[in-house]
């Protein structure tokens, strides 16, 4: 069994801070459970434009309200606590968190994130075997 605290874990290396976001990767691909999961924060006002091209994302707000615009409908959608939005063809997506207060996700990835991926200009993560050259 894996038991996590994420107080604790906010203070180790599982913590990312990127441009408009921040995340802790509660489980990661060494874990082996097939997936990775992570608490997502999104800042307050930012806009975060993403493509997951390697990925399939679920994520579900806890806290904060924004918006999602998915790329290929043009159709925009209100994020609010209890609102999950699941990428599941690998969908190119606008994340938006309103200005005020941050937005609160819990994130799913398959397959798993290993940690080490940076969002590339396209606005993905890399496929697991090219991480090599991107972290
Ligand atoms: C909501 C969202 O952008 N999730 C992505 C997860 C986060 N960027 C991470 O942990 O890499």
């Amino acid at each position: 069994m894996i038991v996590r605290d994420l107080a604790k874990e906010i203070l180790t290396e599982r913590r990312v801070d990127s441009d408009g976001w921040s995340s802790v990767r509660l489980l990661l691909k060494d874990d082996g459970m097939g997936f990775s999961f992570h608490i997502t924060t999104i800042h307050a006002g930012a806009e975060l434009h993403m493509h997951y091209k390697n990925h399939l994302e679920s994520v579900f707000c806890m806290e904060g309200t924004g918006s999602i615009t998915d790329l290929a409908t043009g159709e925009t959608h209100t994020i609010r606590p209890g609102v999950m939005y699941a990428l599941n063809k690998n969908d190119k997506h606008i994340l938006r968190a309103d200005a005020g207060a941050p937005m609160m996700m819990a994130c799913v990835f398959n397959p798993p994130v290993t940690g080490k991926e940076v969002h590339g200009a396209d606005g993905a993560y890399p496929a697991d075997a090219a991480l090599e050259n991107s972290a």
